[in-house]
């Protein structure tokens, strides 16, 4: 049973980042659990009240985005660190990748489409595209995303375009899914969410990833504090940003490991008593 799941999991796996490589993105057919669904949907369910509504065009006047998922749903950990989602990080990421943003993006009828951009703006730092990508995306579908209820939309090949070039209609492809599907996309492909032109409301949750030298989106240390990190795997822990890339020690704290602000017995490789007398 254990060896057909791995199978199976293997060829999702290969599937998956042979779909980036050649268009940029890759659709995960059912891949949450309808009963892990809907934990996150009641946990984030008193943040969902309909008034808080986008501020701009890129939030969405008519979305509703709830931030800091990880300190207000404790299963979110579970579609964040989901392990057919980490094996594609480990592969298209360097080793100690950050989770850049946790997001829900609850699109309300009547919104327009969001303007086209890509997810890794990759710090500012001025290096042009066509370039690699320094992130990852996923968007988790919460309901089926249809042709008319804002389904994200992609550009399938945007992820190898050079910067300025616009997508024309026949480029544009809505990502239909059913809830508990995955969308996961390289940083560099063009994207936005759609129109609801329906009478219901589409949630996505989106985490994305980061390289571990570019700035988080979500400065999540601040979202995530120490007392609400404390209880999540290490994994999660080093994702919010309690790592260091070593060598390097590049993310101390006042000369120390973050992760002792979790765990005060944590010792970490340079124990300042392992030092020569
Ligand atoms: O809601 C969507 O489908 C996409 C949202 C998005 O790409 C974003 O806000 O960065």
């Amino acid at each position: 049973m254990a060896e057909a799941a791995a199978a199976e999991h293997g060829a999702a796996l290969e599937t998956c980042l042979r779909d980036l490589e050649v268009d940029g993105f890759s659709i995960i057919a059912d891949l949450m659990p309808a009963e892990l669904m809907q934990r996150i949907r009641e946990q984030l369910a008193p943040y969902f009240r309909g008034r808080l509504m986008g501020r701009n065009n890129f939030e969405g006047h008519c979305t509703e985005r709830v931030y800091a998922l990880l300190a207000k749903s404790p299963a979110m950990a579970e579609i964040i660190e989901h392990p057919l989602i980490i094996s594609v990080l480990d592969r298209r990421l360097p080793p100690n990748y950050l989770l850049s943003a946790a997001l829900a993006i609850n699109v309300h009828p009547g919104e327009t489409p969001q303007p086209w951009h890509i997810d890794d703006g990759a710090g500012g730092l001025g290096l042009p595209r066509p370039r690699k990508a320094f992130g990852i995306s996923t968007i988790w579908a919460f309901d089926d995303f249809t042709a008319s209820n804002g389904a994200t939309e992609v550009v399938p090949g945007s992820h190898r375009w050079p910067d300025g070039r616009e997508p024309r209609a026949g480029d544009i492809l809505k990502v239909e899914m059913t809830a508990g599907s995955v969308l996961v996309f390289d940083g560099t492909l063009l994207h936005r969410g759609g129109a609801n032109n329906s009478q219901q409301k589409r949630l996505a949750i989106t985490p994305q990833y980061c390289a571990p030298g570019l700035r988080q989106i979500e400065n999540m240390v601040l979202a995530v504090p120490p007392d609400a990190a404390r209880d999540y795997s290490p994994r999660i822990q080093s994702l919010l940003g309690y790592n260091v890339i070593d060598p390097g020690f590049m993310g101390y704290v006042d000369g120390e490991h973050p992760r002792k602000l979790l765990d005060i017995n944590y010792q970490g490789r340079k124990r300042r008593n392992d030092l020569p007398s």
